[in-house]
């Protein structure tokens, strides 16, 4: 029998059940009380062997609690789980997004080749150019002042309202490439429902040379419609004419008719299609603010670096393919190694909206409890990913990763060229982001902390009450993620390369790492708590909680 989703449970075997993860897990028990201190020590080859690069981008696994063995039994895994091909299934298209019967072709909007790309029999890549093609002379009109606001004066200010995928890919990437902006015309993000986000970024704007792009996939979503009109009235109010929303509004979505009864045209219209997940739509039109702010050959540029990634995703062996082996550290951490947690630490200024980019790109993706074919996992799936920019950091939760109880596999991320002329400053930027990993890896011993202490002329009494709080065990992991500098090309390859990362988790948990039904719940329970907040009759229809707060809130806001 073949269920809906086209598994069959006659052919079912649990993962943990299976013979890569049990050499997995022999291999972890062996490999549990050997330090990475002895790691080096033993191997002097490992960084050779255990750090991969494409292009200028250096990928150094070798602070992992990792030998060339474990890579290769977690290869096996990922054999075992047939990763090659439901990679080829997501690059042909299929509709591997089963619970919405959809494709998931992110890659198909940063395919630079002459590949034709198709979902069922037709082929994407005429829409995908088309629509490029509008982006790009829409922002050239914009930015070169030929397309003009309502009053005749040219736009200095976009405005993206949007959230979720529709706000955090176009903002991190505006802020990661901030030096590629032109002073003259500068971009702003609006997205809590929270009026103080919209209120506080209009107020700095002048309504004449403010232009607005509504960015949302179903032109739905109550954060971004709530936003969106109230942007619009200010518009109307400021420049006195409903006239003025024609040429201050465009739209990103797939809902024409809902873009249409706003009050946007079809040619201030920019399509995406179901294909595209808000979460890896930053390179279809939802893009736009990019291309706005940065021009259009930057925008190129981010798509090329995504699509040289892809070829290396979609080519190379496994051993030596990054995303896979990015991928499988992770699982190995997780789910040999009892990780619960992963952060991203850039060293890297501009990179201060990665982490939380790739919060939203990992956890929507892999935060899952069910498999594909509907059975909860017995195994951790996605950990919880979190992050700041280096050094902030170090001055305030290293502490933890340093001497806590929880060992928090980290990836460092450092460009060696700066786009700014502080030389003095990148130095110990890269210091630092060379000195935490080895500090985390490597640690100090007891009689390292006693030696040190002696030399420092303290007493016998006083270094035995201090020295074991100066100890550091070590032995915990990173990956040191390297390259020249942070060009557009360079960006486009760091978020493919955790794109596909997070596909190939996904793959090797049996998950569909492309919907994101536990965003439900909470959104149609405030549906229903909306009017309530301003009802009078008691909302009896609540938990108890819930329901004792309403009415404090109704006390306070003066209507209960
Ligand atoms: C992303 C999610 C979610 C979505 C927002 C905005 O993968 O689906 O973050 O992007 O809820 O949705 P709209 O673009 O439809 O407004």
């Amino acid at each position: 029998m073949r269920t809906r989703t086209g598994y069959s449970p006659a052919l079912m075997r649990t993962l943990t059940d299976s013979p890569a993860w049990h050499s997995l897990k022999q291999h972890a028990e062996a490999l549990r009380p050997i330090s990475l201190r002895q790691l080096f020590e033993k191997n002097p080859d490992r960084f050779e062997q255990l750090s991969l690069r494409h292009e200028d981008l250096l990928v150094d696994f070798s602070k992992h609690r990792i030998t060339p063995e474990t890579l290769q039994l977690l290869c096996a895994l990922a054999r075992q789980e047939q990763l090659e091909t439901w990679r080829d299934r997501m690059f042909g298209g299929e509709p591997i997004n089963s619970t919405e019967h959809r494709a998931v072709l992110h890659v198909a909007l940063r395919n630079r080749s002459e590949r034709a790309i198709c979902v069922g029999d037709r082929d994407v890549m005429p829409d995908v150019r088309r629509v490029l093609e509008q982006m790009r002379t829409f922002s050239e009109q914009v930015r070169s002042g030929k397309l003009l606001g309502f009053t005749g004066q040219r736009f200095r200010s976009v405005v993206n309202i949007g959230i979720g995928g529709s706000d955090l890919g176009p903002h991190m990437v505006c802020e990661a490439l901030a030096p590629y902006q032109n002073e003259a015309f500068r971009p702003h993000f609006v997205s809590n429902v929270d009026g103080a986000h919209l209120h506080e970024t209009l107020a700095s704007l002048d309504p004449a040379t403010t232009l607005f792009v509504v960015a949302s996939k179903t032109f739905t979503t109550q954060e971004t419609m709530t936003n969106a009109a109230s942007a619009r009235d200010w518009l109307v109010r400021h420049l006195g004419s409903e006239s003025a929303v024609a040429s201050h509004f465009v739209a990103v979505s797939t809902n024409h008719a809902a873009v249409q009864a706003f009050g946007i045209s079809a040619e201030r219209t920019f399509e995406f299609w179901d294909w595209v997940g808000g979460r890896y739509s930053l390179w279809s039109a939802i893009g736009l603010p990019i291309s706005l702010a940065l021009g259009w050959d930057s925008f190129e540029q981010l798509l090329a670096g995504a699509h040289a990634l892809d070829e290396h995703f979609r080519a190379a062996p496994l051993e030596t393919n990054l995303p896979v082996i990015l991928g499988l550290v992770g699982i190995w951490y997780r789910n040999f190694l009892g990780a619960s947690s992963y952060a991203v630490l850039p060293y890297d200024q501009h990179l201060h909206r990665f982490p939380a980019y790739l919060q939203q790109a990992d956890m929507e993706s892999n935060g899952k409890r069910v498999r594909r074919d509907g059975e909860a996992v017995d195994y951790a799936t996605g950990p919880v990913l979190w992050g700041e920019p280096g050094t902030n950091g170090q001055h305030a939760f290293y502490q933890l990763l340093h001497q806590g109880t929880e060992m928090v596999p980290a990836d460092f991320l450092a460009a060696a060229e700066p786009h700014h002329p502080l030389t003095k400053h990148h130095v110990k930027l890269l210091a630092n982001f060379l000195a935490q990993p080895a500090a985390l890896a490597f640690g100090r011993t007891l009689e390292e902390a006693r030696a040190e202490l002696t030399k420092a002329g303290l007493s016998e009494s006083e270094i035995e009450g201090l020295a074991p709080h100066k100890v550091f065990p070590g032995n915990r992991p990173s990956t040191s993620i390297v390259y020249r500098k942070l060009t557009p090309y360079t960006l486009g390859k760091l978020i493919a390369l955790y794109e596909h990362k997070i596909f190939v988790q996904g793959v090797i948990w049996s998950i569909n790492s492309f919907d994101q039904w536990g965003v439900e719940l909470g959104k149609q329970l405030a549906q229903r708590i909306i009017p309530e907040l301003d009802a009078s009759h008691d909302p009896v229809s609540h938990d108890a909680s819930t329901r004792r707060l309403i009415l404090y809130l109704r006390q306070l806001r003066g209507s209960g």
